[in-house]
């Protein structure tokens, strides 16, 4: 049995995935952390659950150490388009509490997963089927650390046989927490406004392609990750995976599906914009389905169908 240390347990993806876990390996196995404490009655808090700020690497070490963790998900990072606005901060929490969190993992032997991006690409990496192994020069703060931890997870695996694991995330999309400060964020907010207002102002521009995938494929792309045969992991670190890559108007014209006088305005974000135009199209992630059987449930449509039916229960 497992019992796995968790940090960034508030964001996004913690949140669904501290709750799937505990299902998964039990309650008291699964440690939720992040810098903030959940509102009373919050399902984060129907298991064990520390404040941990991730630049406390002595507070992160003694948590391990007490409750005799032996895996560790290190998902606090601030998101492409926060760390734009401020990248001496965003090198220093992405970077910083990344170190903290390996050297955590190297000195009581623990497994380790952390994830990378699409946002780990950039302007000369090539822009369709993306390749596993291709160009990295991301022209972002996000990407400077997404790459540089790649890199790191590598180097912890080959140095002090830290078993270091991750993937490359696209833009992921999810009913329970909203995501905070990435460039894919207008793929969940389409869905709100669609319930809430009937129309929705893209700030991501026509004909812009981002692979997206949703959440229930992405907590398990982890579990499946992180339970795979270690002999078989040639890529171990940052292997690409998606589900869908689509534009602004494919999204809204599935919705439109279902919500018949939804319509979509454009109001460019310069800077989210730019992020975009800098990722790829479509990344190949033939390397994660070869080495570990990754494997998806949900396309554009089935995506679309669940993320408005699940919304319009919590929205009401
Ligand atoms: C972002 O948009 O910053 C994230 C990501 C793709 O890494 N969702």
């Amino acid at each position: 049995m497992k019992k796995i240390l968790i940090t960034g347990a508030m964001g996004q993806l913690g949140s669904e995935l501290t709750t799937v876990l505990r299902d998964h390996y039990g309650a008291n196995n699964v440690i939720g952390t992040d810098i903030r404490r959940p509102e009373e009655g919050s399902p984060l808090l129907e298991g064990p659950y520390e404040l941990l700020d991730v630049l406390d690497g002595q507070k992160m070490a003694e948590i391990v150490k007490n409750e005799k963790v032996d895996t560790i998900i290190h998902l606090a990072a601030l998101l492409s388009a926060t760390a734009e606005r401020n990248p001496k901060f965003a090198w220093d929490i992405n970077m910083g509490g990344l170190v903290n969190a390996l050297e955590v993992a190297r000195e009581n032997n623990t497994s380790f997963f952390t994830p990378s991006s699409i946002g780990a690409f950039g302007p000369s990496t090539p822009k369709k089927d993306t390749p596993q192994d291709t160009i990295q020069r991301p022209t972002t703060i996000y990407g400077v650390t997404k790459v540089s931890g790649e890199l790191l997870c590598d180097y912890y695996f080959q140095k002090f046989g830290v078993d270091t694991r991750g993937v490359r995330f696209p833009g992921l999309i999810g009913y329970v927490t909203p995501p905070g400060g990435g460039t894919t964020d207008y793929a969940v907010d389409i869905y709100y406004d669609a319930l809430k207002k009937g129309s929705y102002e893209s700030y991501i521009d026509k004909g812009t392609f981002m692979d997206m995938m949703y959440m229930p494929d992405a907590l398990n792309a982890i579990i499946q990750l992180m339970e795979a045969d270690p002999k078989k992991l040639i890529h171990r670190n940052a292997f690409n995976i998606s589900a869908m890559s689509f534009d602004p108007e494919m999204i809204a014209a599935e919705i439109k599906k279902h919500i018949p006088e939804f319509t979509m305005t454009y109001q460019v974000d310069p800077v989210r914009q730019g992020i975009a135009n800098n990722w790829p199209d479509n990344i190949d992630f033939t390397a994660a389905i070869e080495e570990w059987g990754f494997k998806t449930e949900y396309d554009l449509a089935a995506m679309t169908k669940d993320m408005l039916e699940k919304l319009r229960i919590k929205l009401n």
